[in-house]
């Protein structure tokens, strides 16, 4: 899964869509790399970002979406929002990926009433205070718990089990140390069945254990995602499409676990 963000700094000042064309080419990119999902996002979920409306979410992501989908890519859509889901399932999207795990009130039917599938992402608190109070009795069987409970919802719903995936979540309300043994745990959330999506691809944890700053963790990313699929995800959001699916068909002729990026 490669990650495609249309959050614009110049957005607010700037044109109506000004980034819409180097989102659109950025994402051709990515498939050329060997992405098998693009993941579209218009709403940052970093710590502390400001809270994108409806209308400003759509206007960037939409276009994206539309004409990824004329290509025949599989999209996803990064939102919390029902509206935005619904909007961008009818452009062509035919998975959500939501770091609130669909419990914005309205977004459980907004999926089950498509035929979407959805990456439920397990997050502590809320994006702006999520690494304020990182107290777990035990992390693994927290968040796993949160999920299956989660994809229980789902289930309730009318979201079939077999459009399901299950996200720890990594740097969403976690310490180091927490991250870490999610990472080491991942098969215990494997063996719910369900798929496991990892998001590793450059973050702090990265950082943590290597000392490299955002712009350099390439290939800590990369020994991330195939860590992540040693311990059986299923499929790993990233940055770097063409580096992670090259040492995936490397790890894959090794006889190693195959996944998909
Ligand atoms: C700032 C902070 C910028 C965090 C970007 C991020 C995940 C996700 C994100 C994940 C799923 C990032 C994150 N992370 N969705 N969206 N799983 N399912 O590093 O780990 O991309 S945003």
């Amino acid at each position: 899964m490669g990650i495609v963000n249309v959050t614009p700094d110049s957005f607010a000042d700037g044109g109506r869509h000004p980034d819409t064309a180097s989102a659109i080419a950025h994402a051709r990119a990515l498939l050329a790399d060997g992405a098998d999902i693009l993941d579209i996002g218009g709403e940052s979920t970093r710590p502390g970002a400001a809270p994108v409306t409806e209308r400003d979410e759509l206007a960037r992501i939409l276009p994206v979406v539309a004409a990824m989908a004329a290509d025949g890519a599989i999209v996803s859509v990064d939102t919390m929002k029902p509206g935005v889901m619904r909007a961008a399932i009818a452009a062509g999207a035919t998975m959500i990926n939501d770091v609130r795990a669909l419990a914005e009130p309205g977004a459980l039917d907004a999926v089950a009433a498509s035929g979407a599938a959805v990456c439920l992402m397990h997050m502590r608190g809320a994006p702006q205070t999520m690494q304020e109070a990182l107290d777990y009795a035990d992390v693994v069987a927290e968040v796993r718990a949160f999920l299956v409970a989660r994809a229980a919802a789902c289930e309730a719903a009318g979201i079939a089990h077999e459009r399901i995936l299950l996200d720890p979540g990594f740097g969403f309300g976690k310490s180091l140390a927490h991250n870490v043994s999610l990472l080491q745990s991942l098969p215990s959330l494997a063996a719910t069945g369900y798929p496991v999506l990892a998001g590793l691809s450059r973050k702090s944890m990265l950082g943590a254990l290597t000392g490299r700053p955002v712009g350099e963790r390439m290939a800590a990313s990369v020994a991330a995602a195939l860590a992540a699929v040693a311990r059986g995800a299923a499929v790993v959001r990233v940055h770097d499409v063409r580096e992670t699916v090259d040492a995936l068909k490397v790890w894959s002729a090794a006889g190693m676990g195959t996944g998909s990026a």
